[in-house]
């Protein structure tokens, strides 16, 4: 195949009028629809200087164009660089510069913000705004409905999605196109996804699991997807009757238990509902079963590596495990100093390496060599185990590492500000639960030396430099930090100690 991302996903439906997304407004997409849009935007690409093997970033809203946006790079060779929409401009800035970028996308709101950042990396701006309107929509007005799709092997990079490090400094990983689309292929099968398939899809598709795992599968089946821009419960509510299949992050089924809409009644007639990117608590996967007759199924994946395990669709879903690893994919428990592969039942790091897994972070070779092992085993950094019958259980993690609704935040990114703030002598980050986000952020700050920290004024400067949804829900401070023999702060016993916060 000429490109094996774009023929298999896209490139088959030109020109064929079956269902894509459905929004919410009572438009349908056909496929044929989508790919020409694909193909127009794929020209303006090309006109705006974008080399196969070039970066692009968008930092744009939901919606059919920005997934257009998406398909055009892989159409063009142009590996494709998602950022989060609460991402600040300097956040924004780093990854422009970091990857590279030759041109980045974001909202037309955001253009004066981002104007100075996309001209210091050198990066052509263009605008796509939610409603599809913008520069770039402009400029593919008029261009041809096909383009001839440049041709990629199949270990050719096909995106970069950053995630954080432990050292606060964000990595680019890199995932080739058989990253992408073994895992598609096998989740396709695994979860028996087919042409008469409609997806409720509301989450993100900055991340991977709106946008590979949910928009991935759905195109490989030949199904189609109920397209909203964000999770709302009302209209969440409102479309379940017509769809068959959901996938969202804990958040999105706790809320939907929460509200007395949500019965057996709607979803009866449902046929998968799939929770990931965070730990479903046992009782949650159980009230879900005894008020809808439905099990979730859980699996378990990240940026580096798509899916790993799934619990299986015909046999028992077991709460509290993310099930079995993947065809193709292979998971071992080892020791953390050792590397030694630990027997069943006890716990140690979570390693696995397969197509799934990501060929390395961008411009970082030690990271990379720290992370992925010779052998091509990628060690998680999250701590587990495989019981007795085979079903793996996620115990715990390895690194410092907090993640609230879904989205994964880093203690030592938010550290760092903290720190820099005007009477501050030291500060630590903890996650803590929240019922609505599993967890959240809690920032302990200690005084420097006869200072009173002003922590309202600190919560604006946190505002200027960190995305919303890493900021501290609470500030509190501490005479000092407790640390162990070593001088390491012992957060154990602040996230003992400040634990009950929001329950
Ligand atoms: C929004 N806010 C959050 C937040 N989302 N704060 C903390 N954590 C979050 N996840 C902020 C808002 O800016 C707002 O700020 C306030 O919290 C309340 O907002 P809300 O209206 O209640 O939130 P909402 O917009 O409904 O978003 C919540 C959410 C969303 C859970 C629906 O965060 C979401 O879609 N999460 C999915 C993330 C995801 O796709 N993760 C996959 C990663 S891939 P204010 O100013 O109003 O107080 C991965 C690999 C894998 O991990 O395995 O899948
Ligand atoms: P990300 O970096 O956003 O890809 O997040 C990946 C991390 O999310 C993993 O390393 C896990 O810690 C966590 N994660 C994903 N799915 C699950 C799950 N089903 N249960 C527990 N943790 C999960």
């Amino acid at each position: 195949m000429a490109n094996p991302l774009f023929d298999t996903l896209f490139g088959r439906y030109a020109g064929q009028d079956t269902a894509f997304l459905h929004l919410p407004d009572g438009r349908m997409i056909t496929h044929g629809a989508f790919l020409a849009q694909v193909a127009r935007f794929a020209h303006v690409l090309v006109e705006l200087g974008a080399q196969p093997g070039d970066r692009l970033a968008v930092q744009i809203e939901k919606s059919p164009e920005a997934l257009a946006v998406y398909a055009a790079c892989v159409q063009a060779g142009v590996i494709f660089l998602p950022l989060n929409t609460a991402y600040t401009a300097d956040e924004v800035s780093y990854f422009v510069e970091n990857s590279g970028a030759r041109v980045l996308i974001c909202d037309g709101g955001r253009a004066e913000a981002l104007g100075p950042v996309a001209r210091a990396a050198g990066a052509a701006l263009e605008t796509l705004n939610a409603d599809g309107t913008g520069t770039l929509c402009d400029k593919a007005q008029g261009k041809p409905s096909a383009f001839e799709t440049v041709p990629r092997e199949a270990g050719d990079l096909a995106a970069f999605l950053y995630t954080s490090g432990t050292t606060g400094r964000s990595k680019g990983a890199m995932l080739t196109q058989t990253n992408l689309l073994s895992n598609a292929e096998v989740l396709a099968d695994y979860w028996r996804f087919g042409a008469g398939d409609v997806l409720l899809h509301a989450l993100p598709i900055f991340h991977t699991h709106g946008l590979f795992v949910a928009t991935n599968i759905t195109l490989i089946a030949g199904g189609s997807m109920i397209f909203l821009p964000r999770f709302d419960l009302d209209q969440i509510i409102a479309d379940l009757p017509r769809a068959t299949a959901m996938m969202g992050v804990p958040t999105f089924y706790t809320r939907l238990l929460n509200d007395e809409r949500f019965d057996r009644d709607l979803v009866n007639h449902m046929r998968l509902f799939v929770s990931g990117s965070a730990p479903l608590l046992a009782e949650t996967h159980v009230q879900f079963e005894e008020h809808t007759g439905h099990r979730i199924l859980e699996r378990y994946g990240m940026t580096e590596t798509n899916m790993n395990t799934s619990n299986p669709y015909d046999g028992d879903r077991r709460a509290g495990t993310v099930g079995f690893p993947l065809p193709g994919v292979e998971l071992k428990i080892t020791d953390a100093n050792s590397g030694d592969t630990l027997p069943d039942g006890e716990v140690g790091q979570i390693e696995v390496r397969g197509p799934n897994v990501f060929k390395g972070y961008w411009q970082m070779p030690e990271k990379t060599r720290e992370e992925l092992r010779e052998d091509g085993f990628f060690i998680t950094g999250d701590l587990g185990m495989i019981d007795a019958h085979g079903y793996v259980q996620i115990v715990g993690r390895n690194k410092d590492l907090i993640i609230s609704g879904g989205y994964n935040i880093y203690p030592k990114e938010i550290e760092l500000v903290l720190d820099e703030q005007p009477g501050v002598l030291e500060s630590a980050v903890i996650g803590v639960p929240h019922p609505d986000f599993g967890e959240t952020v809690v920032g302990v700050l200690v005084a420097a030396p006869g200072a009173t920290p002003d922590t309202d004024a600190i919560m604006e400067a946190v505002g200027q430099s960190l995305a919303r949804f890493k900021h501290p829900r609470k500030l509190v401070v501490l005479p000092e930090l407790p640390r162990n023999t070593m001088g390491k702060v012992q957060k154990n016993l602040l996230r003992d100690a400040f634990g009950g916060l929001f329950k």
